[in-house]
């Protein structure tokens, strides 16, 4: 006897054994699917009829149950089928209704159509608006302030120079708020408002927010009143611009936050965490390498079309450390990330090249500089050590380690003697030097305390170096004024050599590096050359409506940009000023400096009002 091998019964029907040869089945223990399926149809017809009946109609059915009929049971039932009437009558005539609002809408002429769409597109932003009400702020006590005093500098030619410092300040800020009020910059010839790309399409006053702390430092206070009142009244955030995130975090969040410690308005201060929250969606990728661009409604953010394959650029998310260091009390701090992610990545040769894709957190070109793309990236890990009140060892490290790769391989001498830093792209040096690369004179000067090993004093050197390689750009000239960009090959010396780098626009870097090399030296040729290039402003670049750039700066008849830039009142006024004061006014030992020229008071370490702790900072 066989046994028959047993099966899995699950999911098997067995079929019954018939008595016969017959293969034919008589009967059948089960139903065919199809016949399951028609059965599960009428089923479900049935239902649906029964729920339309009871559920559908349920003000009618209310009526009739309390008038007609009796409670519930059989009856019910019966009465289903005039209810189904009442039911398709309802449809029909919710039918005709809609179709006649249809024909109304279309009756519409475009102009009303739009203009229906546009006091609802209004109700539903205000809504938002309503919604969008910031949180507010724990009570905490406003800093003491070292070192926001006159700075009066003693002697009467210094004193004299400083005043012409502070006129010209006067005249380009008197000349925005005369033709550009509101508006991003001003356009001095045109004599109207002006704005760039990196503010979107808003109209956020960042000559205003920028200029704040040089009025508040120049004691121009009628001028700074007046800033402070438009933004209160009319700094706004919620507004649908796509703007740099790196942008404004220097210039608007920087510019706040100075303004808040200095006057100890605390509008300021609500402003920034306003605005830091709105650059919070920048970081939402999947490295938290934040977006370089955030629309400040919708908190989409991408990248610059022209970035090397779709790349954030070093020296846009690695400056944000600073202000956002201060606001970590309501933020938390994404950026404290982005300098750990850094860490793990090989660098080639042991430069950081400029471009890091947000998606895959890999490198794109090769290309390393400390001018435009790379520069203050390297600056806010010394300025990171500098706000921990040195304590942040990691981020001194990698500032060491950085300058030590950039020493080794960008910097260099000319065969006149001048040194200078040049650009390295894809295993090539290219020996050209940018004017925003003159920043790093004072950068090394600032890091040469705290430096390793015995490298103090050359780093010192070194700064003062760059300060004359960079004065050497100036006095090249015919305006006295330095081109965006020179070259130090074939013969060539600290000169521009293609026509678009030869213009100057009101840049800040020289003179920033005159300014921190004269606090450490006190040597006296820095004021000298300070003198020369606010001179050579002056002549040069002021027009009746402000201060303009100039295209050509080897050229005696020079024609104008028309442009004010914002950071000509932020930064290259505010340093020139600072540069024939005496170093009692803001103190480098209590103050640093972002890269818009905006002091703040060491944070880290410190319980600062907007950490957590909220004691305030006193010192
Ligand atoms: C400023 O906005 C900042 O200094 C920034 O870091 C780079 N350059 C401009 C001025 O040249």
């Amino acid at each position: 006897m066989t046994t028959p091998a047993l099966l899995p019964l699950s999911g098997r029907r067995i079929p019954t054994l018939s008595p016969g040869a017959s293969s034919f089945p008589h009967h059948r223990a089960t139903l065919r699917l199809s016949e399951k399926f028609i059965l599960l149809l009428i089923l479900s017809a049935f239902i649906t009829l029964c729920f339309g009946a009871f559920f559908f109609l349920p003000d009618s059915s209310k009526h009739n149950a309390s008038v007609h009929s009796p409670p519930s049971g059989f009856m019910g039932v019966w009465r289903a089928a005039p209810r189904l009437h009442r039911l398709r009558d309802k449809i029909r005539a919710d039918h005709e209704r809609a179709l006649q609002e249809a024909k109304q809408k279309l009756r519409k002429s475009k102009k009303a159509l739009l203009h229906e769409i546009q006091t609802e597109k209004a109700r539903v932003a205000q809504e938002l608006k309503k919604k969008d009400v910031p949180r507010s702020l724990p009570p905490v006590p406003m800093p003491k302030l070292v070192g926001v005093n006159d700075g009066d500098p003693g002697e009467p030619d210094v004193k004299e120079k400083r005043d012409k410092i502070r006129e010209m300040m006067k005249h380009a800020w008197d000349s925005y708020r005369q033709y550009g009020w509101g508006h991003n910059e001003l356009k001095p010839i045109a004599k109207k408002g002006h704005s760039t790309n990196i503010f979107g399409n808003s109209q956020m006053g960042a000559t205003i927010v920028d200029a704040l702390d040089t009025l508040y430092i120049m004691g121009l206070h009628d001028e700074f009143k007046d800033g402070q009142e438009w933004i209160e009244q009319n700094l706004d955030f919620s507004v649908n611009a796509e703007v740099s995130v790196f942008e404004v975090n220097i210039r608007f969040i920087g510019g706040l936050l100075a303004a808040y410690y200095l006057s100890g308005q605390e509008v300021f201060k609500a402003k920034a965490v306003q605005l830091a929250e709105k650059l919070l969606p920048a970081f939402n990728t999947p490295t938290g390498i934040p977006w370089a661009m955030v629309n400040l409604k919708s908190g989409v953010g991408r990248n610059w079309g022209w970035a090397s394959a779709g790349s954030s650029i070093l020296a846009e998310f690695g400056t944000l450390h600073m202000e956002f260091v201060h606001l970590t009390y309501l933020t938390g701090n994404p950026v404290m990330h982005i300098r750990k992610l850094l860490a793990k990545m090989d660098r080639p040769n042991g430069l950081y090249p400029n471009y890091l894709n947000p998606r895959t957190g890999r490198w794109g070109q090769h290309h390393t500089s400390v001018g435009g793309l790379g520069d203050s990236f390297y600056e806010y890990l010394l300025k990171a050590w500098l706000m921990s009140d040195r304590t942040d060892a990691e981020a001194r490290k990698t500032y060491d380690d950085a300058i030590e790769a950039i020493e080794r391989h960008l910097i260099r001498k000319s065969n006149g003697g001048l040194t200078f830093i040049g650009e390295w792209k894809n295993g090539h040096l290219e020996r050209k030097m940018g004017h925003l690369t003159c920043f790093a004179g004072g950068m090394f000067a600032l890091g040469a305390d705290g430096s390793p090993g015995d490298k103090a004093g050359h780093y010192l050197q070194l700064g003062a170096e760059i300060a004359h390689t960079c004065h050497e750009s100036y006095d090249r000239t015919v305006l006295k004024l330095g081109p965006e960009a020179f070259k130090f090959d074939s013969g060539l010396e600290a000169v521009a050599v293609r026509q678009n780098e030869k213009y100057y626009i009101l840049r800040p870097e020289v003179i920033e590096t005159y300014w921190y090399m004269w606090r450490f030296t006190h040597d006296p040729k820095y004021r000298q050359w300070g003198w020369e290039a606010a001179q050579a402003i002056d002549k040069y670049c002021r027009v009746g409506g402000g201060f303009s750039g100039v295209k050509d700066v080897y050229s005696s008849n020079p024609t104008y940009d028309d442009v004010q830039q914002s950071f000509f009142l932020a930064e290259t006024l505010k340093y020139l000023y600072l540069l024939f004061s005496s170093d009692e006014l803001l103190p480098l030992e209590s103050w640093v400096f972002n890269t818009e020229a905006h002091p703040l008071p060491p944070a880290d370490g410190h319980p600062s009002f907007l950490c957590a702790g909220g004691e305030g900072f006193y010192r």
